[in-house]
């Protein structure tokens, strides 16, 4: 184009007007905007996104040590992410939802939307490569293979993991009582496979699977979360058969949205324990293949991971929908400790470890309100969103990974012990109450206020604080250990004050009520472990025969009013001995409260405590003994 120079206007060397010039540079900039800002409303796999928009680009917050400060100072996808986060609330089909009480209710949380499937583009290998950020790639598991040695992890147990004679009691009528455990988990399982194989969970109702949108398109969640419970109860065709399926089914080239602590505690729990529970390389193959895919959840600026994540190559992931201003939870993010140390045994890759040991450094250092640790963090800017404290949802698992990091450490992790006796301290100064009819009860904080409920997830805390007794100072061992027995007994109360027997979802000590649901919404139980999980560790711990009678209870009960014609089904009203079934057979009801049932009618040296600790779904890993499976291995490498 020519721009000729009109006489007696000034213009610029160019021949233009300075009117012109500046219409001019006004279109464009805001062309170039245009441009950059349609960028972000393309497909992931669009290549011209994934160079303007590379995961390379907000510098990293440093916090603690050099390692960390080298780790954290790797470039992470804060900007795309955000967007991501930003754009949540108008796109109409990414809808989160939560069906009750947010993490109140993990396991029945819902979240809208239908898993897209993988496309072929997804598939090659290409792009993946391409996709996968440059720190992440130079460390997969595949690469650090090496120095896993099962024969020598075997030698380093103390006992047998299946104890001498798989745990069978001699008394006749707890030999009777697991044999009734072992039939239900059979029941279960067997309806499972009929009408619902392959799928995440049974509905045992209208004999159909349920696939859920909370494992992002993975497959399988009952069988994953079933094999070491099939596995200890000497289950072994039905066990194989989920090895099989697992062998040649379990497909990990999911693209969908995920929940990384779901995933978490159900997939890579239930793989590493039935890895190292029987050797098996596919479970390991299979793990380390999908713990790489966690990782992008960890690219924010602090290191603290999203709660939600995309399983296929792009590893994008943002906040629930319905944490405020994009916050991530304790209670999941606090919550892959133990999973993420064994990543990294089986793998030789300390990216795992680090990731975890970052999160572990950062609620070290920030300040906490009266020592308490609130429920939603940002990742961003690595403070609390909100002071809401609990040990029940949103917050409870946080407090069982330290004392168990510390437990699984060969109680080494001297700081995961600091961590979690000083939060308990904190939780008993603010938060633990006695009602007016002597129930114990641990209330949850918002703000400086009490609300005066408990969660049916907060009663795990009775054997949680049962196994951190003895680890406690001196003068606060039996302290601890009479604490858990009164929080133990303040959940079976729950339990016995219903006319299922079966208890509420939550149970409130205000307003004259003690440990009964006041509101319709939390009347509900839908399988949950945590009582039972208590009942089976203070067993364990004092083996006072009440526990395993209260255990008996649940088993009468749970025939009485869950089993159904085609499986096992939560109730929606604990007070009415008519029952109306939701129509859900849980996967952490196979997982969880079968084996915690067949635990508490089993001998002690059926995965004995001094080898093994329970991850929150009740996946036995092993106590990790790195100076003698060492030993081991250089002996044996120095035989060969
Ligand atoms: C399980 O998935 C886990 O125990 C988790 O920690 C929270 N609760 C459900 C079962 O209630």
């Amino acid at each position: 184009m020519v721009f000729r120079k009109l006489p007696g206007v000034s213009a610029s060397g160019m021949g233009l007007r300075l009117s012109q010039k500046f219409v001019f540079l006004l279109f464009l900039s805001g062309l170039v905007t245009l441009c950059f800002g349609a960028l972000f409303f393309l497909p992931d796999s669009v290549r011209l996104k994934r160079i303007f928009l590379s995961k390379n680009e907000n510098p990293a917050v440093t916090v603690g040590s050099d390692s960390d400060a080298r780790e954290l100072s790797k470039k992470v996808p804060g900007d795309q992410e955000h967007q991501r986060v930003g754009l949540k609330g108008a796109e109409a089909n990414v809808k989160l939802k939560v069906s009750r009480k947010p993490s109140v209710t993990h396991g029945a949380r819902t979240v809208e939307r239908s898993v897209g499937s993988r496309t072929q583009e997804d598939l090659s290998p290409a792009r993946a490569h391409e996709q996968t950020p440059k720190d992440e790639r130079v460390t997969t598991g595949a690469q650090h293979n090496v120095g896993f040695n099962y024969e020598s992890f075997k030698k380093c147990l103390q006992k047998a993991p299946l104890g001498k004679d798989q745990g069978k009691p001699s008394d006749p009528q707890t030999l009777q009582r697991r044999e009734k455990v072992k039939e239900m988990m059979k029941f279960a399982w067997d309806n499972y496979k009929l009408y619902a194989w392959g799928k995440n969970e049974l509905r045992p109702l209208t004999k159909n699977g349920h696939i859920g949108n909370m494992f992002g398109g993975l497959r399988g969640a009952s069988i994953v979360d079933s094999l070491d419970t099939l596995y200890i109860m000497g289950l072994m065709d039905e066990y194989q058969e989920a090895k099989e399926w697992i062998q040649n089914d379990l497909d990990l080239n999911s693209n969908g949205e995920a929940s990384v602590f779901e995933v978490n505690i159900r997939y890579v729990g239930g793989l590493l324990s039935a890895f190292y529970l029987t050797g098996d390389e596919i479970y390991k193959q299979k793990v380390l293949e999908l713990g790489e895919k966690l990782l992008p959840a960890f690219n924010t600026p602090t290191g603290i991971p999203r709660g939600v994540i995309n399983l296929g190559s792009s590893g994008t992931s943002w906040g629930w929908g319905w944490a405020s201003a994009g916050s991530s939870i304790l209670a999941e993010f606090g919550t892959l400790h133990l999973e993420f140390l064994h990543l990294s045994e089986l793998s030789g890759n300390p990216t795992y470890t680090e990731k975890v040991m970052n999160i572990r450094k950062l609620l070290n250092k920030i300040e906490k309100p009266r020592g308490l640790y609130p429920n939603f963090l940002s990742p961003v800017s690595g403070n609390w969103v909100q002071h809401h404290v609990s040990i029940g949802g949103l917050g409870d698992s946080f407090y069982e990974y330290l004392i168990k990091s510390y437990l699984m450490s060969d109680k080494t992790d001297e700081e995961a012990k600091r961590m979690y006796y000083s939060a308990m301290e904190a939780i008993e100064t603010n938060l633990v109450q006695k009602s007016p009819g002597g129930l114990t009860y641990v209330a949850e904080w918002r703000g400086g206020i009490l609300d005066h409920k408990m969660g049916h997830l907060a009663c795990f805390s009775g054997g949680m604080i049962g196994i951190g007794a003895d680890d406690a100072s001196q003068e606060n061992k039996q302290h601890y250990l009479n604490l858990a027995a009164e929080i133990t007994h303040t959940c079976h109360e729950s339990y016995s004050r219903t006319a299922t027997k079966l208890g509420p979802e939550a149970f409130r000590f205000d307003g004259g009520a003690e440990a009964v649901a006041t509101r319709l919404s939390d009347r509900y139980y839908i399988l949950r472990p945590e009582v039972i999980e208590s009942y089976m560790y203070m067993w364990r711990l004092t083996h006072d025969p009440k526990y395993r009678e209260w255990g008996w209870e649940a088993v009468e009960a749970l025939e009485k009013y869950c089993r159904v014609e085609a499986g096992f089904s939560g109730i929606r009203d604990v007070y009415s001995s008519t029952v109306s079934h939701d129509n859900m057979q849980q996967s952490f009801f196979l997982s969880e409260t079968l084996k915690y049932l067949y635990l508490l009618f089993s001998d002690d040296d059926l995965l004995p405590f001094e080898d093994w600790v329970f991850n929150t779904e009740a996946h036995p890993l092993p106590v990790i003994r790195k100076s003698c499976q060492q030993e081991h291995n250089t002996r044996q490498t120095s035989l060969e």
